[in-house]
């Protein structure tokens, strides 16, 4: 058979599994490998050990599968039918979860499909060797997607297509075949508009195309292990986990496609979430709630301490009593022993500032240095409002906001 007819088979093949989309790229140097170099240069991989890790990686598709010739990449929506009215806002105790992660963990999904695809592939060329990526090898996933036609790399670094829109998944089969190469989507459809970019709340973009991870909400609620320093903590804008706000704007999202995989569709629980019940669920329940869902990557450590900023942000007092509890609990991890203070530190019910009280001297020193800002913090608040403004010596001493302190007074 040749390569064209393969590829065309390929197509109709992986339309029948429940793909949105595929195209095929040579397993070549990718365009925007310089960008990412300079991305990692201006230190915006943040925290994210793995996207420094020999950069020479993401060059070579041939690393990830050595004789690779072709990159296959897949498009899922995701994006729900009917999508839920928001609460959040109104309703402070209440979470934000990105849409991607409100059905089951997209990489067990896509991973399932693209491993059924490289299946019947090796049904029809025998000899073939492949292997799935699904954020599971050093690949840049989006510039293969552009370069197998899928789709243009937007302003706000999302893959867009025309039809489906951005709130698609991504993953791809490296093959040691040469199959028919589709055209590379030059054309961008971004043109003058800068919404995205404008209504990033922590203005994240350092210009267009350029994500600084140091300031996204996805990366701090995600990605980040231990502590969250002030300046992030202060700005989640409700959401516990990811953020979809640079998505929510773009019109091409407007009359984008809808999932058509019943497993992505999103569950109850991540429909905004009683953040207030976060606090209390038992680790069992955590666990069986977490088994087959994106949000396991930050576990129950991390959607608690996103749940506690959140509530301590919004000052929401019914929460002071379970925070309490979680910093009376020395059994409990320091991240959210941490953040329980930080958050009783904003909410400053009375009840609130005993629990900081009874932690002055607090054996640990994570726990007790959260423990001290707080109540410094408070103090600054109350001579503000007192007063005005607070002289420079009742101020609290400065938090330092590197990503290297907070990671290493975390776990
Ligand atoms: C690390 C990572 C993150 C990080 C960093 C994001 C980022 N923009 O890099 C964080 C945690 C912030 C993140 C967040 C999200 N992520 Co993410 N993430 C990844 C991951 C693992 C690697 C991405 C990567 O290589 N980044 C490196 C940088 C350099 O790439 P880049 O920012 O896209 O920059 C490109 C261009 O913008 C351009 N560029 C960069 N700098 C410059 C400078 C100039 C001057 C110019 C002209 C161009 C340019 O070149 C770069 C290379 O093409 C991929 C999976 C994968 N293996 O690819 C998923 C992936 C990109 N993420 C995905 C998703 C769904 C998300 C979120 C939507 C989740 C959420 N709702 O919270 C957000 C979206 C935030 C955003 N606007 O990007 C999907 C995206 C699907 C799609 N349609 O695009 C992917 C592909 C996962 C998947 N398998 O489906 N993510
Ligand atoms: S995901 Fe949210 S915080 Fe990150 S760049 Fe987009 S709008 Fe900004
Ligand atoms: S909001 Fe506008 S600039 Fe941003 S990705 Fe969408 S079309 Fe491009």
């Amino acid at each position: 058979m040749s390569p064209v007819e393969l590829t065309d088979r390929l197509r109709t093949e992986g339309a029948r599994i429940g793909l949105d989309a595929v195209g095929v790229a040579p397993a070549a140097q990718p365009a925007g490998h310089e960008n990412y170099l300079h991305w990692l240069k201006q230190g915006r991989a943040a925290g994210m050990a793995y996207m420094e890790r020999e950069p020479a990686n993401r060059a070579d598709p041939g690393r990830v599968l050595e004789g690779a010739r072709s990159v296959v990449v897949a498009s899922l929506v995701y994006r729900a039918k009917d999508e839920p009215p928001t609460r959040a806002g109104s309703e402070p105790a209440r979470g934000k979860i990105a849409r991607y992660a409100q059905g089951r963990d997209y990489h067990q999904v896509l991973r399932e499909k693209l491993g059924r695809l490289l299946d019947w592939l090796k049904s029809e060329a025998p000899q073939l060797r492949g292997r799935v990526v699904v954020d599971t090898a050093p690949l840049l996933e989006r510039d293969f997607a552009q370069a197998a036609g899928l789709g243009w790399i937007a302003k706000n670094t999302m893959l867009i297509n025309r039809r489906l829109g951005s709130y698609t998944f991504l993953g791809a089969i490296l093959v040691d075949l040469e199959l028919a190469y589709d055209a590379p989507h030059h054309v961008n459809h971004c043109g003058t508009c800068t919404r995205c970019l404008d209504a990033c709340p922590t203005q994240a973009f350092a210009g267009p195309y350029e994500l600084d991870a140091r300031r996204c909400i996805s990366y701090w609620t995600i990605e980040h292990k231990g502590v969250i320093p002030d300046q992030a903590a202060e700005a989640l804008h409700g959401w516990a986990f990811g953020c979809d706000i640079c998505q929510e704007v773009c019109p091409w999202n407007r009359k984008a496609a809808r999932l058509r995989e019943p497993e992505l569709e999103p569950r109850p629980e991540w429909i905004e979430p009683d953040l207030i019940e976060w606090l209390t669920l038992d680790p069992a329940r955590w666990r069986s709630l977490l088994a087959d869902s994106a949000l396991e990557r930050t576990r129950r450590r991390g959607l608690v301490r996103n749940a506690a900023l959140i509530l301590g942000q919004a000052r929401v007092a019914e929460a002071a009593r379970p925070l309490a509890e979680l910093l009376d609990s020395t059994s409990e991890h320091p991240t959210i022993r941490a953040s329980a203070a930080w958050a009783l530190g904003r909410i400053a019910t009375p009840e609130a500032l005993a629990a900081l009280r009874a932690h002055r001297n607090d054996p640990d020193p994570v726990v007790n240095t959260a423990v001290l800002h707080a109540v410094a913090h408070l103090r600054a608040r109350e001579q503000n409002e007192k007063k005005g403004p607070a002289s420079p010596s009742d101020a609290p001493a400065p938090r330092e906001n590197t990503i290297r302190d907070h990671d290493a007074g975390g776990e």
